[in-house]
Order: C-alpha cells, then sequence, then structure tokens
C-alpha cells in the first residue's frame, strides 16, 4: 500500500526512516539534519562506522543504520543525484536511490517505511519530475516484492504533497 501525507519524517512510526543523506553520511541540513538531531548521536556513530569500512555512500546506493531515538527500528540513508540540467543520470540515479532502500529494507524484514522526496530540496531536482520516479520506481519493486506492506510518501512542502496527491490517485486508476 502506498500512502502520502504531510509532515515532518521524524515523527511518524514505521519500521524504516529514510534520509536523503549525502555522499559523506556525516550529516547536513535538510531532511538529514532533521533526522539526525531528533535520532540523536547514536545514528552518526553508525554513519563513521560505516565511513571508516567503506568511505561513505555513492549517489544512488543505500546504507542502513540505527534510528536512535525515532520512532523506527532503523535509518536507511540513501544519497540521492543533485540535479545538474538532466544530462547526467539524474533519473536512473534517483530511482536507483528509491530501489536500493526497498532492497535494503527488504533484507531487514522491514514492512513499513517512509520515504521523503529526495533530492527534491538541496539538490534541486525538479519536483514533479522526481515524484514521478518515486512512485514508478516503489510500484514496480512492489509488483516484484511484497515484503514491504507500506510505503509511506512524507512531503514536508505543500508543492510536492499536491503533485503526490495528483499522481496517487492517477496511480490508483492502474492499480
Ligand atoms: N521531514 C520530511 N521531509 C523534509 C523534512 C522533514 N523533517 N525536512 C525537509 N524535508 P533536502 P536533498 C524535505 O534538502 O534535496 C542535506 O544537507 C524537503 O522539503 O533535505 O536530497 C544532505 O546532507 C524536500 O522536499 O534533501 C545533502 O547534502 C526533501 O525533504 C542534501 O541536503 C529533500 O530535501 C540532500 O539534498
Amino acid at each position: 500500500m502506498i500512502e502520502v501525507i504531510k509532515g515532518d519524517i521524524t515523527k511518524i512510526k514505521v519500521d524504516a526512516i529514510v534520509n536523503a543523506a549525502n555522499t559523506s553520511l556525516l550529516g547536513g541540513s535538510g531532511v538529514d539534519g532533521a533526522i539526525h538531531k531528533a535520532g540523536g548521536g547514536a545514528i552518526l556513530e553508525d554513519c563513521k562506522k560505516i565511513r571508516s569500512k567503506q568511505g561513505g555512500c555513492k549517489v544512488g546506493e543505500a546504507v542502513i543504520t540505527t534510528a536512535g531515538k525515532l520512532p523506527a527500528k532503523f535509518v536507511i540513508h540513501t544519497v540521492g543525484p543533485v540535479w545538474n540540467n538532466g544530462n547526467n543520470n539524474e533519473d536512473m540515479l534517483l530511482s536507483l536511490a528509491y530501489s536500493n532502500s526497498l532492497k535494503l529494507a527488504a533484507d531487514h524484514n522491514v514492512q513499513t517505511i517512509s520515504f521523503p522526496n529526495i533530492s527534491t530540496g538541496i539538490y534541486r531536482f525538479p519536483k514533479y519530475q522526481a515524484a514521478k520516479i518515486a512512485f514508478k520506481t516503489v510500484t514496480d519493486f512492489q509488483t516484484t516484492s511484497d515484503l514491504i506492506k507500506q510505503i509511506i510518501f512524507v512531503c514536508f512542502d505543500i508543492e510536492n504533497y499536491n503533485i503526490y496527491n495528483e499522481l496517487l490517485k492517477s496511480e490508483n486508476i492502474d492499480f
């Protein structure tokens, strides 16, 4: 089941919260800052351990840590692409950020997962295009695996919320 809600992703109870991180895994602003702030230092500690093993996280890939004080079991940190005119594999890399997060979640028996609107803030990916990629990637995943029962798109800004609701309605026609 796909749901769309408006709000702060750090407040919603799920098995795994996805973070729109950067390749350093050392935190930042936007949703990354909010997740580290609300979750506490345990998340950064885990991120540092991953850094020392594999040197961060590449664009389109995902890693998993504790959720610290957040109402979740895990945080899945993925890195979306920086929008750069659309000629640098941005669409594919954004899709990979979603699909690799879902694969990692399924590997950890996650049944409920929440996603922010990856790359649509500081990384400037056009919102409508990003939302279409997010929907297509998660619906494709659901046709291949029923391990994850609930996928929640958590929109922070009204523009994304309106776009996601529009797509949710049109996607439902096809289901
Ligand atoms: N809950 C849900 N969504 C949020 C929240 C929140 N608390 N706060 C912001 N958003 P961004 P990016 C939305 O900029 O574009 C960081 O510094 C926001 O409205 O957080 O992938 C990282 O460290 C937007 O729709 O992530 C990277 O350096 C969406 O989250 C860089 O930003 C993504 O915006 C990643 O940039």
